[in-house]
């Protein structure tokens, strides 16, 4: 399935082993990874297409969903579970009711999910004219070509999803010293992605540049690891060298009618656009004063703002409500993705790892979709 800008097979959990580190072994075996071009499996060779969605009915009363995000490092035996994935997220609901695990419920249909990754709890809303799911209408999102239905997202609570809060050093901005550059000044945040965020211009880049001159920097990319090493140190993450977060952001005066400028890395590799939860983390730190953004971000008046975060690819729209009687406490982000069923069917892996059957949930003998051994 697609889902918003990035794209990956979906499975019911139980069509996968229930031991994590088996079901592990699977995902890499679907993706084909290790291996930077994962020729031997489902992967895109990128991050954005090297991602797995997980779903189950809900566990607990009052959610209809559960996901479980995968994220494979292409070149790596690296499954992460950690962090969420905004724009995979907006598949989970056309995936369950494809696969019959929901109903549509009217014109429009409404579902809580629960993230398993970071204990977050969202609410989704699809187009169900005549309570059959609908992929097409008229919403571009920028990144995706061409236009589809509309996929709400409202994200209720997403503070310290993988960090001990929402500011884990307990600043709105620290200093970091780096090499060759001396000290520099980052916002260390987590809204619902764990991001490091700094100005471009300190890192003598523009932050308009293209993702191909700035994939193809060798130089900035020493030092943006550098920085989130000793980052992840500084936000209780421990070593982060194997982790896919935090990830790393410039950022610049907006550059079109946006409110800011971004270039992400997620974390070694240029995002065409920028993730979902990163964006409603970038636009938290724009409304909160006292951040890097302060003064580089421009914001509409108002309790309930559209953040327009400008990416390589276009802009993305968060909408954040701001708390009445705290201006630096963001309740609510929304945000508009788009989804699609691309193929359904059997993804098939060697036997040698993992015969199809053993260690399920729940045994069937022909699964009508999932992973299988081949031989
Ligand atoms: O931040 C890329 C993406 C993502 C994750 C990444 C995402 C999010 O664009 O919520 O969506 O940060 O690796 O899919």
């Amino acid at each position: 399935m697609r889902g918003g800008t990035s794209r990956g097979p979906f499975f019911n959990a139980n069509d996968l082993p229930s031991d994590p580190i088996l079901r592990d072994k699977v995902l890499l075996a679907v993706m084909g990874s290790p291996d930077a071009r994962q020729i031997d499996g489902l992967g895109g060779a990128n991050p954005l297409t090297s991602k797995v969605g997980i779903v189950s009915p809900g566990s607990a009363a009052g959610i209809d969903l559960d996901f479980l995000f995968a994220q494979i490092t292409p070149a790596k035996s690296l499954v992460d579970t950690t962090p969420n994935c905004g724009n995979m997220l907006a598949a989970v609901v056309p995936f369950a009711l494809e696969t019959g695990m929901l109903k549509a419920q009217g014109e429009t249909s409404t579902y809580r999910v629960f993230t398993q990754n970071t204990g977050m709890v969202c609410e989704i809303t699809v187009e169900t004219p005549g309570k059959s799911l609908s992929y097409e209408g008229n919403t571009h999102i920028d990144g995706v070509p061409g236009t589809a239905a509309p996929i709400t997202i409202n994200f209720l609570d997403t503070a310290g999803s993988v960090c001990r809060g929402l500011l884990p050093t307990g600043n709105l901005k620290d200093s970091v010293w780096l090499d060759g550059i001396g000290e520099i000044e980052v916002t260390c945040i987590d809204n619902g992605m764990p991001l490091v965020i700094l100005k471009a211009c300190d890192l003598g880049k523009s932050g308009y540049e293209t993702v191909t001159e700035l994939n193809a920097d060798p130089e900035l990319k020493t030092r943006l690891e550098s920085l989130r090493l000793a980052c992840g140190h500084l936000m209780g993450l421990g070593d982060v060298q194997d982790k896919t977060y935090p990830k790393m952001t410039l950022i610049a005066p907006p550059k079109g009618e946006g409110s800011i400028s971004t270039r992400s890395f997620i974390p070694h590799v240029c995002h065409d656009a920028i993730g979902v939860l990163a964006a409603v983390t970038v636009g938290t730190a724009c409304v909160l004063k006292g951040s890097i953004a302060e003064g580089v971000a421009n914001l509409p008046a108002g309790l309930v703002k559209t953040v327009s975060v400008e990416h390589p690819s276009g802009e993305f729209s968060v909408e954040l409500a701001i708390d009445s009687q705290d201006s630096q406490r963001v309740t609510r982000a929304a945000l508009i993705r788009t989804a699609r069923l691309i193929m359904q069917g059997t993804v098939l892996i060697p036997q040698s790892i993992w015969d199809g059957q053993s260690g399920k949930a729940v045994a069937t003998s022909t699964p009508k979709s999932g992973a299988q051994s081949d031989y």
